[in-house]
């Protein structure tokens, strides 16, 4: 298997073309899309990262899941007004997600939005697709309809260093979903603050493992 990278688009790339490279990778990276609001998203929760516990409450699987040492500040839109008012509701984004997901479906809602900040000594996540919180779409592989995706903006920007997510573009059509690949044959989603990585329920990914702590200039 050739490893490739994840495909990335200038802001303003009509949705056809995105969704082209949804389909074909099963994620892609939309450059700039937040550019204008992150730093105020980061400046309205800040103090609440700062303040929010490790890890969270659940059984073993969820816990492992989260992890032990992660933060996952949660409620976002009750949290951040720049979330709220201007990213929740982006129409260059609805209109990409619009594309994956109304093909199979009449209509979609937000599951959840949450701050992740990964923390030192925090090992890398467990590879896994997001559909398997339902666990009953596991079962129908890359044939099942398209149930949910996912999409992270990165508040800074992402170095494999700081743990970047880890993505196996393609492995959302592979044939066997209880095969969750293995660390060797994912890619660093590195990307620019402000950017954003949409990408399938099917995809397999996790967060990666922080290998330096990398100080934020902003
Ligand atoms: O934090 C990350 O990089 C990914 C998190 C993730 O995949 C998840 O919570 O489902
Ligand atoms: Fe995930």
């Amino acid at each position: 298997m050739t490893i490739r990278n994840v495909q990335q688009v200038a802001t303003g790339t009509p949705a056809d073309e995105v969704n082209g490279l949804t389909q074909a990778d099963g994620d892609v990276i939309l450059k700039g899309l937040f550019a204008k609001q992150v730093d105020r998203l980061y400046d309205e929760i800040d103090s609440i990262v700062k303040e929010w516990v490790q890890g969270i409450v659940g059984n073993d699987w969820m816990k492992e899941f989260a992890g032990y040492k992660t933060k996952r500040v949660t409620q976002l839109i009750a949290r951040s007004k720049a979330f709220r008012e201007e990213m929740l509701d982006d129409p260059t984004m609805l209109s990409y997600v619009d594309k994956l997901m109304l093909d199979t479906s009449d209509s979609y809602w937000m599951n959840a939005a949450q701050v992740i900040q990964l923390q030192p000594g925090e090992k890398a996540q467990f590879l896994h697709r997001d559909l398997e919180n339902y666990p009953i779409f596991r079962a129908y592989g890359p044939k099942g309809l398209e149930v949910m995706c996912n999409c992270i903006i990165v508040l800074s920007d992402y170095t494999e260093e700081m743990g970047a997510t880890r993505v196996i573009p393609g492995s959302h059509k592979w044939e066997d979903f209880e095969n969750r690949g293995d660390p060797s044959q994912t890619v660093a989603a590195v990307m620019e603050k402000g950017n954003a990585m949409l990408f399938a329920g099917k995809l397999l990914h996790g967060a990666g493992e922080i290998e330096a702590i990398v100080l934020v200039a902003r």
